[in-house]
């Protein structure tokens, strides 16, 4: 692979979440899969002005780290769009769930599918945000819930990974509902996550970090503790969704163990941001869950600014709560209905999202030895990203040091 060097650029380098960290009229330089080199345009290193670099003129065009969506759950079956036509009657989303629809529709529908079928419906979601510049994402799993369905939802990602340039965190979200068999007895389904689900997918090497969905519908907080031991046990790291439709004190108790992320957050206590911060737990926002559910109690997100918590904002695309396929909407909805800053929001799916996944030394940010992830904007203002609504302005993807979605050289 030839050196890059990519020139007239405008860089946001986001190498932490309080601004843009921009360099105008800027360079930067790749060797193999890194970036080795950025600055001004006036101090380019001699060794990148040879014949053998590849060059690419960006014409003062925005450059930013790659996106990076760290909450989908981007393998499903089927669709609940009558579930949001029986939500505009009135219905509300715990309602469906008691009945036995929302999640549960899902599993029914993910458990009858094959694991081609899977693959094809994912494979055209994630097309849709890597469009968009999304050169990392997570995928959950959770509408299997038991051993072969779960490990066929990250078999999948496995395979998603392998076949897209992409690069994909996996998550095994089986304690996400209580599955039929287990009805009534959300006890004994823990203890199948614990001492089944989670071993073989563990064993199978699917498992990057372990999640659960901590609420009054779905698990308490001591049912989560016995699956974040078993995580623990194994070396895992944790995320939880949490604080999402009522308060359970879920995010205290994942903070307190370290998790990695805490994850919708509308319920937290403003007193809780501190535990955040001391942890170093990002507290992932999901405005499209937010506003599909039409909820009206917002995150603490003032609490959260001033304990200087890392704020990340991710799809949560899925079928029910968010059918939001982009990730650059949900960064315009987290200013629109959260108040974020447009640069709180650019954060938000760079640096603090690789926090939330882990690997914030590796990706997340424009910086000398870390990855050459990156994304051409038509825009020179790092504003517009989050300020448009439905609108595209991803030119050029760039994955490891190498382009992927190219429009600004192949128009040229
Ligand atoms: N909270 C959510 O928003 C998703 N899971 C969860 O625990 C919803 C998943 C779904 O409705 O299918
Ligand atoms: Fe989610």
């Amino acid at each position: 692979m030839p050196n890059k060097l990519i020139t007239n650029a405008t860089l946001a380098t986001m190498q932490d979440d309080q601004s843009y960290g921009l360099i105008p009229s800027a360079a930067i330089a790749i060797r193999g899969n890194n970036i080795e080199w950025l600055g001004p345009m006036s101090s380019i290193p001699r060794r990148f002005t040879g014949q053998s670099v590849e060059r690419l003129d960006c014409g003062n065009r925005l450059i930013t780290p790659g996106l990076i969506d760290c909450h989908t759950h981007l393998v499903y079956a089927g669709d609940r769009a009558s579930e949001f036509e029986q939500r505009l009657q009135g219905a509300s989303y715990e309602e469906i769930t008691r009945r036995g629809g929302g999640i549960s529709s899902t599993v029914k529908q993910t458990r009858a599918a094959s694991q081609e079928a899977l693959y094809t419906r994912a494979n055209s979601r994630l097309s849709g945000l890597m469009n968009e510049g999304v050169t990392t994402l997570e995928i959950k799993s959770g509408y299997g819930l038991d051993c072969d369905n779960e490990i066929k939802m990250l078999e999948v990602a496995r395979q998603l990974a392998e076949t897209r340039q992409i690069r994909i965190q996996k998550t095994l979200l089986a304690a996400h509902a209580v599955p039929p068999e287990y009805f009534d007895q959300k006890d004994a389904y823990i203890d199948h996550v614990c001492n089944d689900i989670l071993p073989a997918a563990f064993e199978a090497g699917l498992v990057d970090a372990v999640d659960g969905f901590c609420d009054e519908i779905a698990f308490s907080v001591e049912q989560m503790e016995r699956v974040f031991d078993k995580a623990q046990s194994l070396g895992l790291a944790l995320k939880l969704h949490t604080e999402q439709l009522s308060y359970s004190g879920g995010a205290a108790m994942a903070a307190q163990r370290g998790a990695l992320s805490v994850d919708h957050l509308e319920h937290l206590r403003p007193g809780e941001a501190s535990l955040l911060a001391t942890h170093n737990t990002v507290a992932v926002l999901l405005p499209g869950a937010f506003y599909t559910l039409k909820e009206t109690i917002v995150p603490p997100i003032q609490a959260l600014r001033e304990h200087k918590v890392s704020m990340a904002i991710a799809t949560d695309l899925n079928p029910g709560s968010s059918p939001l396929n982009s990730l650059l909407l949900a960064m315009n909805m987290a200013c629109t209905l959260f108040s974020l800053t447009p640069v709180e929001a650019l954060a938000g799916t760079t640096i603090s999202a690789a926090k939330a996944l882990g690997m914030d030394k590796v990706i997340g940010s424009l910086e000398v030895g870390k990855s050459a992830d990156l994304v051409i904007w038509d825009t020179d203002n790092p504003a517009m990203l989050a300020y448009q609504i439905g609108a595209n302005p991803c030119l050029s993807t760039m994955i490891s040091g190498k382009w992927r979605k190219h429009t600004l050289r192949d128009n040229a």
